[in-house]
Parts: C-alpha cells; sequence; structure tokens
C-alpha cells in the first residue's frame, strides 16, 4: 500500500469557522514532502506505507486435563500486517478541504503559519494506516467426565458433558481502533 507520510495534524487553532461543524474536529494532516519541491503529488511524494499480507499467521491448541476436567484452548493470530482504516474518518466525519482557507490563504496547499504541505485527511494515507496484528482466542472447550462408576448407574458406559465458546476474545495491536481486522 502506497501513501503520502504523515507528520501530524493540523492544530485546530488553525481551524477557525466554527459554522462547519462536520470535519471541524478532524481537520487536515501535515504530509511529508518527500523530494522537497515544495509541492504534494503522488508521483514524487507517495511513500511504502506498509503491506496488508501478513509476515505470518500462527496457531496454538493446548489441551489439558485435571482429574475429571478437561480443558482445551485454540489461539489463532496473524502478525504484520497493516491496513488502511477508514472506520476513524467517519468517527471523525470529514468532508476534507472546505476549511483550507482558514490556514492557507493563497490555497497553495502550504500552511501560512508553518510552511508545511499537507492534504485533506481523506488523501492523508499515512495517518489511516493501522497494524492489523491480532490474537484471537477462537475456542475454549471446558468438560467433566462422569466417573464410569457414575454413568453405570444410568445405564451408560461413559458421558462426558462439556461447554464451548468461539471467538471469546481478540487482542488487537495498540494503534489498532477498529473491530475485528480479519474481517478486512
Ligand atoms: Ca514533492
Ligand atoms: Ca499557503
Amino acid at each position: 500500500m502506497w501513501g503520502y507520510q504523515t507528520i501530524g495534524q493540523v492544530e485546530s487553532k488553525y481551524i477557525k469557522d466554527p459554522s462547519q461543524n462536520i470535519g471541524f474536529s478532524s481537520s487536515e494532516y501535515y504530509v511529508v514532502d518527500q523530494n522537497g519541491d515544495g509541492k504534494i503529488d503522488p508521483e514524487h511524494d507517495y511513500v511504502k506505507l506498509g503491506s496488508n499480507t501478513p509476515d505470518f499467521y500462527w496457531g496454538l491448541n493446548s489441551k489439558m486435563s485435571f482429574k475429571d476436567f478437561d480443558f482445551s484452548l485454540q489461539f489463532q493470530g496473524s502478525q504484520g500486517a497493516e491496513v488502511y482504516n477508514i472506520d476513524p474518518i467517519y468517527w471523525q466525519s470529514e468532508f476534507g478541504g472546505r476549511l483550507k482557507a482558514s490556514f492557507d490563504v493563497d490555497n497553495d496547499r502550504i500552511a501560512d503559519h508553518n510552511k508545511l504541505p499537507f492534504q485533506e485527511t481523506r488523501n492523508a494515507a499515512g495517518a489511516m494506516m493501522q497494524d492489523a496484528s491480532y490474537i484471537a482466542l477462537r475456542n475454549f472447550t471446558l468438560g467433566y467426565s462422569i466417573n464410569p462408576k457414575t454413568a453405570g448407574k444410568i445405564g451408560l458406559a461413559s458421558a462426558r458433558v462439556y461447554v464451548a465458546a468461539t471467538n471469546l476474545w481478540y487482542k488487537m495491536a495498540s494503534n489498532y481502533t477498529s473491530f475485528n481486522p480479519r474481517r478486512r
């Protein structure tokens, strides 16, 4: 995945028009002018931001038993993928570009107060990249084997009762702000 590298959000004090309540809080992002020509264009300023292919997947099963009880846990995870997470765009609700005039009077996409190039949020891909690694507890089973003597009283050779649950727990990367990355 390729896009602009972002170096921070435009401070809200430069976004001066309170009548624009949609997009007001999300503002724009400064982006890195990679080749230093004072302009921002995809041809010269895009960098590789990440890959949506994980470095590896893994799984771990474990079974334990204690007296008449048995447990089994099944973990699964994925490491090293990035996602372009658009959810924050909706949460922060942005319709980029409309506030530009408040900090870019001459409209050259260079912020007037600090001379940094910027882009609207929706184009500032770097700010949307998140680590999609996760660990999931896919399955948990707790079983209890009724001892053969008791089972025999009710006419069975053996019996085991169990409860099982699936997809109980997820651990996401700390900068990840959305739902199950596996869906993406
Ligand atoms: Ca450039
Ligand atoms: Ca300007």
